[in-house]
């Protein structure tokens, strides 16, 4: 599978932006200006970056709390993200949701879900409709280490695999569930290792090799739309952050997140690679996180310019409406 120097630029312009967006998100969190809660995903920007370019254009997503790169891959404007964590009335979600349950349905992307799990037994359902319909449709389900402790997880994997239907499972195991660290909440090494049980591939990678994420998950894809059945990939990473923008992770062991973030952060990692295969100059490399920035500031700017959501608005959107 050859990927072009153009779809590799491409790769790492969208995971700079999300770390350009998720940096300055936390920062405005933390000036107070953001109510509710703001899970970030920086370290994980290369599992948002190569499962998302590994789909096609009318494939489904089911996203979770830690949903924003997700989108921001997917193409939903910076903008619109960011007006939603303001809770205002241009954002994703008319200002109502806040981070945590982002919708972009014309890009495929059906909702985020804050009920940890909550997404994955969506998308199975998702994919059992395209089964039925035979519309060609794959449908990826994002979630965390935590999520595959929850019931949701065992039935949703349970019932994709028996019927052989069009999903893509992906974990982002990034070693916490809050403030509990994976070897205190589940004592298999390998997540993936619990595929065998439900008859279907499971297989961990290295979620800081954006390349070898986008290869996985293809594939993955490929099988899932030959109605040959899901895919469990759990793709290895570090929450370089705390839990939410409120959390300064002190439960974690002195100089952990330094570590990895000198040897695992994906993008610092996608950047000497690229440089060392001159694919990109310095200079280059410089203007595409000038050119992030920008857009995160206009975004920041849109969103503190937009009016809030009315009064009445808060009837709306919260029933099916007649006709
Ligand atoms: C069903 C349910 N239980 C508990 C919570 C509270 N909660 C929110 S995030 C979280 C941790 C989830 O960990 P993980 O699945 O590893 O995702 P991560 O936050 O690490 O991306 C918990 C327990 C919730 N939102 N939903
Ligand atoms: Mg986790």
């Amino acid at each position: 599978m050859n990927i072009s120097r153009e779809e590799k630029v491409e790769m790492f312009k969208d995971m700079v932006r999300i770390r350009e967006f998720e940096d300055r998100a936390q920062q405005i969190y933390r000036e107070g200006k953001l109510n509710g809660h703001l899970q970030t995903c920086q370290g994980q920007e290369a599992v948002a970056v190569g499962a998302i370019r590994a789909i096609s254009k009318k494939d489904i997503v089911f996203s979770n709390h830690r949903g924003h790169g997700h989108y921001l891959a997917r193409g939903t404007p910076a903008k619109k993200i960011m007006a939603e964590f303001y809770g205002k009335v241009t954002g994703t979600n008319c200002g109502k949701s806040g981070g945590m349950y982002l919708v972009d349905v014309k890009r495929g992307m059906m909702v985020a879900s804050g009920i940890v799990g909550g997404n994955i037994c969506l998308a199975v359902g998702s994919a059992l409709a395209s089964q039925i319909r035979k519309d060609g449709v794959v449908t990826l389900s994002f979630f965390g280490d935590g999520a595959t402790n929850i019931g949701l997880f065992h039935e949703g994997l349970n019932m994709a695999a028996l019927w052989n239907l069009p999903v893509v499972f992906i974990c982002e195991n990034n070693q916490y569930a809050e403030a509990t660290k994976r070897e205190e909440h589940q004592k298999i090494k390998k997540i993936s290792d619990r595929a065998i049980s439900y008859g279907m591939p499971g297989v961990t990678i290295d979620g800081t090799d954006v390349i070898k994420v986008y290869k996985t998950v293809k594939e993955a894809v490929e099988r899932a739309r030959r109605y040959k059945g899901p895919t469990l990939i759990e793709c290895v990473v570090y929450r370089l952050t705390g839990h939410s923008a409120g959390d300064l992770g002190a439960y974690r062991p002195k100089g952990e997140e330094e570590k990895w973030r000198e040897t695992y952060d994906p993008v610092r990692i996608f950047q000497t690679q690229l440089l060392s295969e001159g694919v990109l100059s310095q200079i280059e490399v410089e203007r595409i996180i000038k050119e992030a920035r920008e857009e995160v500031e206009e975004a920041v700017q849109f969103a503190e310019e937009s009016e809030e959501p009315s009064v009445e608005m808060a009837y709306q959107y919260v029933y099916q409406e007649k006709n």
